[in-house]
């Protein structure tokens, strides 16, 4: 990624048509294109747009690549935004460590992440009421599968959950909007771009041991020797595992690795293969998310 090239450029009509503006800094007001924009292309940057003037509203996380439908890509179709500002990139570079509690003021049950968590009532962690975020840059959702509400946290500690923004008394709340039911880091801009497709597996849990990087498809991995116990996607295709080599057309995957959840610690992290010794790899396929 180029210094000088973190830029927004939205479009008054989806698929990048219309009027257009080319943004660098801030905009606390968007004159014109208020309550007007139907698609955005970010380079080089992470920007959160707010649904009111002054940063105010909904805010919403603008990663880097390109949104043809803004309104249809996100589902808080209510408004149309009215200001943006650019995320300090520094968090965006840090390990991603976050810590939820059930209750306020970091007190009940509480859980330490580290990666994406993509329905947390089904990890066993129903109410969130106050969160210090130790390292990252992280976006957490009102509803599971990362939709919803959105609220994005940088590091520090957070007592309730009105001190993150969530408060239900503000007039554009609805019930249930508070709810945290699904989190991940924030994307570091030139992470994943469509042509950096890449996995990376590990022979050891959380990022360790011998590892095995893979751009493209491979019939027969003969190189991996042990089991594949934690696994990186980078780009925007998912990747299909095998215990066998060669597989036939139709042959089920041990587990498939999913982009948008890139980071996979251990075998139990990783849909299907709950193996704890890991999973036995002998070819591996990308394929689109809808493949
Ligand atoms: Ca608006």
């Amino acid at each position: 990624m180029a210094c000088g090239d973190e830029k927004i450029i939205v479009y008054t009509e989806k698929n990048f048509s219309g009027a257009c503006a080319e943004y660098r800094q801030d905009q606390p007001q968007l004159g014109d294109f208020d309550n007007k924009i139907s698609s955005i292309k970010v380079f080089g940057s992470v920007w959160i747009g707010y649904t009111w003037p002054e940063y105010k509203g909904y805010g919403l996380l603008l990663e880097e690549g390109e949104y043809p439908d803004w309104q249809s890509f996100h589902d808080i179709h209510d408004d149309y935004l009215s200001s943006f500002k650019k995320m300090d990139m520094a968090p965006l570079c840090e390990p991603s460590n976050i810590q939820l509690f059930a209750s306020e003021n970091f007190s009940g049950q509480s859980t330490i992440l580290q990666s994406s968590v993509s329905d947390l009532p089904c990890y066993g962690f129903n109410t969130t009421s106050s969160i210090k975020v130790k390292s990252g840059a992280w976006v957490l959702f009102q509803k599971p599968n990362f939709a919803g509400r959105q609220y994005i946290l940088t590091t520090g500690s957070f007592p309730t959950k009105k001190s993150w923004g969530a408060d239900v008394n503000a007039g554009y709340y609805v019930d249930g909007d508070d709810k945290i039911s699904s989190l991940r880091p924030v994307k570091r801009p030139g992470n994943d771009p469509d042509d950096d497709i890449k996995v990376t597996l590990y022979e050891g849990v959380k990022f360790s041991g011998r590892k095995h990087v893979f751009t493209s498809k491979d019939d027969n991995t003969s190189d991996i020797q042990g089991r594949i116990k934690s696994a990186v996607v980078n780009g925007r295709k998912n990747w299909k595992l095998y215990s066998v080599a060669y597989p036939k057309t139709g042959a089920t995957a041990v587990t498939e690795l999913n982009y948008s959840n890139p980071r996979y610690p251990n075998p139990t992290s990783m849909p299907g293969a709950d193996n704890t010794d890991g999973v036995q790899v002998l070819s591996l396929y990308p394929v689109k998310p809808d493949e």
